[in-house]
């Protein structure tokens, strides 16, 4: 079976296909929110029909940069904050693709921030999930860009001066057509949101809360949560950007004084992705990249043919 005609391919799916042969059991360390959103992904994906083959998950450098070692689909473990560059090279490169780019908040929201930013503003048909867990997990627990300001770390010994990113108006604001925050103690919501992230067609935002027992040992677990659609204290339009963006604000606003608040913030289905503008212009080819350089019965030929006329 190619990475070509298994796209597109009506069978059962089960979980389980999910689970690597290799290196099935996650390192990260117990109680880690990762695993939260592992769980939910391994639910989602098959509720919408996808299968591994059909999906890439490109990865940055961190804890949540593991997530597609114990992922059993197609995957690309890149640099730190370069996920997103070769997520959406992948996605025009093979458009029938299903993408995921996953990160954290210091790879997505730090150093990676400028391709964040970029990647909404062009509305590129990709999921995107940033673990944020408020510090660098991996390098052992130095301030990031969501660590509220007076966290104390080995970085910031006094209390960090510095007010964090506001990453889902920031998503809004950069264009992204479909932002979500969830949490990894609420694995119900969160299975739901991957899956509508997925389905979306255009930059779907994820900001996924998830706890580090180990190094942020002072943040609180991200419970109790609100789920901002369950609950009848909030009543605002996804589909409205203004209202959107207010309730945006007074997430970001409330998560460091201890109210979680969690759901679907903004959803814009009419706005076309990268691709459908690129199609509009004639730059998209009819016939996919990949799929030109494929061939299932010379495909090691023609990838030495493609080498040779660019060496
Ligand atoms: C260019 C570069 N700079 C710095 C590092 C060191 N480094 C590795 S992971 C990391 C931060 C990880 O934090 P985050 O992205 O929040 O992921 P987490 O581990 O918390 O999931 C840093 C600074 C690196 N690998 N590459
Ligand atoms: S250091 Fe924190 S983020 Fe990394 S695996 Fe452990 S609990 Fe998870
Ligand atoms: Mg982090």
């Amino acid at each position: 079976m190619s990475a070509f005609n298994a796209i597109g391919e009506e069978r059962e799916i089960d979980r389980d296909e999910f689970t690597p042969g290799v290196e099935p059991q996650p390192t990260w360390c117990p109680g880690c929110g990762d695993f939260g959103v592992l769980k939910a992904l391994k639910q989602a994906l098959p509720e919408v029909g996808k299968t591994p083959e059909e999906v890439l998950t490109v990865t940055g450098i961190g804890c949540s940069g593991k997530l597609n070692s114990y992922l059993d689909t197609y995957g690309f473990h890149t640099i730190h904050g370069r996920s997103l560059p070769v997520a959406r090279a992948a996605k025009l490169a093979n458009p029938e693709l299903e993408v995921i780019a996953a990160g954290g908040d210091g790879d997505g929201y730090g150093i990676g921030g400028n391709h964040f930013i970029h990647s909404a503003r062009e509305n590129h048909d990709m999921t995107y999930i940033v673990f944020n867990n408020e510090i660098f997990g991996l390098t052992k627990g130095q301030t990031s860009p969501t660590s509220p300001k007076g966290h104390k770390s080995k970085t910031q010994p006094s209390g960090s001066a510095k007010t964090p990113i506001r990453p889902l108006s920031m998503s809004l604001n950069a264009g992204a057509s479909y932002v979500a925050r969830t949490a990894a103690v609420n694995p119900n919501q969160a299975k739901e949101i991957i899956k509508e992230a997925i389905e979306h067609d255009g930059f779907a935002h994820i900001d996924f809360l998830t706890q580090c027992p180990t190094w942020n040992k002072d943040a609180r677990q991200y419970v109790p949560y609100v789920d901002v659609q369950e609950s009848d204290d909030y009543d605002f339009d996804v589909t409205d950007r203004a209202e959107a963006a207010e309730m945006m604000r007074e997430t970001e606003d409330v998560l460091n004084e201890g109210t979680v608040l969690t759901g679907r913030y903004y959803v814009d289905e009419d706005r076309p992705s990268y691709q459908q503008e690129k199609h509009a212009v004639g730059e998209m080819p009819d016939q996919p990249l990949a799929e030109r350089y494929f061939d299932d019965d010379a495909e090691w030929e023609r990838s030495y043919d493609l080498l040779e006329r660019h060496t």
